[in-house]
């Protein structure tokens, strides 16, 4: 028998199985500000074990993409608050991704139209998407950023901090994942193609990772390490991100995350929404390093994952628990198919991002409607 449909308890968070909703970018919260849609697309999925938001703004600065959802004001915690009340309702259970999109922005997202901000001043080679007034949209190049003063990174830190305790207090989430994947801001700092500083956030693997270690502290202070977990992508490129040696960078990450008591580390193996095998990367060499750093937080795996492949990480202890993006998307019911074997729903990927509303959002009927 599979441990996959088994309950676990990840933290301060318990859950009735091991099959997480990953975070999905659908950019269907026009203003930033969740909406009754949003609430519906999540109840429909609260049979995860656990979902994890789609990555949230912390700060205005922190926005990158238009219709996506933040968490910066009384608007979008109150919208936040309706859709974790539903999931609750339904007896899942909901963590916030925090996000700071870092240099992938524009400055037509930016407080007073300014450049975002990033560990550097080099534009990535990367688009994002933007919404018209008449309501048209594209993709458009990321704008250049402005590299962050030294002073104003404790700034940062207090804007994690802050989104993290209105997360539970007043959106009423059950934790928050801090986005450290994905050529976003912390990504940006973790990376040497990226990372250009001569300050004391640059340069050394440890100066690297000061950042996200800082985040890490703040948060868990203010929250609790039980309900503070993280997703890192070590070789992903997304974002126009690299590194000259990611096994060493982020086995100095996870041994640093070991000595909080977190409620999971999500690792997205391969490159994000692509090949798995992207870049040589020992993953189990990664979750050993952590374990002998004396880690007890779950391992959550992530990307491409179908049922016989979550099995086999689950039963065999290389994993503790899997992420599911696209066959949430299509299956609001995935844990049931799974477990019933029954056959998927294939993702509209015409709908993913924006703008058509319930079409390929709210419209994917459970098992017993299709
Ligand atoms: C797809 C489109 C826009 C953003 C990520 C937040 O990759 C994202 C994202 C994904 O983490």
């Amino acid at each position: 028998m599979t441990k996959l449909f088994e309950p676990i308890t990840l933290g301060d968070i318990s859950l009735t199985n091991r099959v997480v909703m990953a975070p999905l970018t659908r950019n269907r919260s026009p203003n930033a500000v969740p909406n009754e849609l949003n609430v519906e697309y999540y109840r429909q999925r609260a049979t995860a074990g656990l979902i994890i938001t789609e990555a949230t703004a912390i700060t205005h600065q922190g926005q990158g993409y238009a219709d996506v959802p933040g968490l910066y004001t009384k608007e979008a915690l109150a919208g936040w608050k309706k859709v974790t009340d539903a999931v609750h309702a339904a007896g899942g259970k909901i963590v916030v991704q925090m996000w700071h999109v870092g240099r992938i922005s524009h400055t037509t997202l930016q407080p007073n139209d300014g450049k975002p901000v990033s560990s550097t001043n080099k534009r990535a080679n990367a688009k994002t998407y933007l919404v018209n007034a008449d309501g048209t949209g594209g993709f458009a190049d990321v704008s250049e950023p402005r590299a962050l003063e030294t002073s104003e990174i404790p700034g940062i830190v207090e804007d994690y901090r802050k989104a993290a305790r209105a997360a539970i207090d007043e959106a009423g989430f059950d934790g928050v994942e801090i986005h450290g994947a994905n050529g976003y801001l912390l990504d940006q700092f973790l990376r040497s193609n990226v990372n250009d500083r001569t300050d004391q956030y640059g340069g050394s693997i440890e100066n690297r990772a000061r950042l996200l270690f800082e985040v890490v502290d703040a948060v868990t202070k203010e929250i609790g390490a039980g309900r503070t977990a993280i997703r890192i992508s070590p070789v992903t490129p997304s974002g126009d991100v690299s590194d000259a040696d990611p096994q060493k960078l982020f086995t100095y990450v996870v041994e640093g995350l070991a000595n909080y008591g977190l409620s999971y580390i999500h690792i997205v193996e391969g490159q994000t929404g692509g090949a798995r095998d992207f870049l040589p990367f020992d993953y189990d060499a990664l979750h050993a390093a952590y374990k002998a750093a004396g880690g007890k937080a779950a391992w959550m795996t992530n990307n491409g994952y179908d049922k016989d492949m979550a099995v086999a990480a689950i039963d065999s202890g290389k994993a503790d628990v899997v992420a599911f993006g696209k066959p949430f998307i299509a299956n609001p019911d995935l844990v049931r198919r799974l477990k019933e074997n029954a056959p998927l729903t294939a993702v509209d990927s015409a709908n993913l991002y924006g703008g058509q509303g319930a079409k390929g959002y709210t419209d994917y009927p459970a098992l017993d409607a299709a």
